[in-house]
């Protein structure tokens, strides 16, 4: 039997399965557990998230922090580790969006910005989404994009993708064309696909849209959104210290990985184009009793 998967972009309302392991309310190692102003806050944006429907404008979420100490900090060292695609997305989004500015720029207009370089749009989602439901909003070029802030007590890590990881380590990269179209048939292969292949795409997003490394004109550099949003971490990726192994879907696609600490081994891509062809040999490999193709006229799945 064939998992339920959206076909229209209107079933996006219903990908909403959300994993509560780093939830500040559940998790008492969180930083924010012991501070009920911060639950509060929290709980205000959970809300937004939770009555968001496909087609409405992105919630205006108020900030009572500012980012900037962080942003300038990873600023620092992105033009020697970021790749390129990144630092020409970060130029432009300094020039349109506010970035760098003191205040956190909102999704609605961060949103609007990638809309017109590469279709993609944000929704906002209220913590961490099961794999499936991430994955299937891809292939209508989604994002789901959490939009609280990191307590404050610990600026420079998160246990929880939050808005600072959003805004810097993946709003650059998806307004890149290759890298979108990456992104989106991740997406796409992932539809209907069993559990044993959700995983294994899961895998694949986190060595790659996570923790992806590409060759550029000799050197490696970092395009993915965990390393280029922590200061530790991108540091240690491009430091030989780690393992480096060539991004090869097959092997990747089963690595084991931990999100506690930095990864012991990072996969190296030719460029994206490369990596965009080997993901799409590998996911005519994966078994379904159809195929799926997404008609931007319509924002909808056709299964053939
Ligand atoms: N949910 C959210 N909100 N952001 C993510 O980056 C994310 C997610 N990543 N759920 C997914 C899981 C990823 O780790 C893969 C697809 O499992
Ligand atoms: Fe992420």
């Amino acid at each position: 039997k064939v998992p339920w998967f959206p076909r229209q972009i209107k079933d996006l309302d219903r990908c909403n399965l959300l994993i509560t392991k780093f939830d500040p309310d559940m998790d008492e190692e969180h930083p924010g557990f012991s501070d009920p102003e911060y639950r509060k806050r929290r709980a205000f944006i959970t809300e937004l998230a939770f009555n968001y429907k496909q087609g409405d404008p992105l919630p205006i979420v108020e900030y009572t922090q500012s980012y900037i100490s962080y942003m300038m900090t990873l600023r620092s060292i992105y033009p020697s580790l970021a790749c390129r695609q990144f630092l020409d997305a970060l130029q432009q989004l300094e020039r349109e969006c506010g970035y760098g500015e003191e205040k956190i720029p909102q999704l609605r207009e961060v949103s609007a910005f990638l809309k017109g370089k590469t279709g993609f749009q944000l929704r906002p989602v209220a913590g961490l989404l099961s794999a499936r439901d991430f994955l299937a909003s891809l292939a209508f070029r989604v994002f789901q994009c959490t939009q609280y802030i990191r307590h404050s007590s610990a600026p420079m890590h998160s246990p929880e993708p939050d808005c600072c990881h959003e805004l810097l380590g993946h709003i650059p990269m998806l307004a890149d064309k290759e890298f979108a179209q990456f992104s989106q048939e991740i997406g796409l292969a992932s539809l209907g696909a069993s559990d044993e292949d959700i995983e294994k795409l899961s895998t694949l997003y986190w060595f790659t849209v996570e923790f992806g490394l590409c060759k550029q004109n000799g050197t490696v550099k970092a395009y993915g959104a965990g390393l280029l949003s922590s200061y530790g971490e991108l540091v240690y990726a491009l430091s030989n210290e780690p393992e480096y192994k060539p991004f090869n879907p097959e092997e990747t696609a089963v690595q084991p990985y931990q999100d506690q600490a930095y990864q012991p081994v990072y996969f190296v891509s030719e460029s994206f184009e490369d990596a965009k062809i080997k993901l799409r040999r590998y996911s005519a490999t994966i078994k379904r009793p159809f195929s799926v193709r997404y008609d931007p006229y319509t924002c909808s799945i056709e299964v053939l």
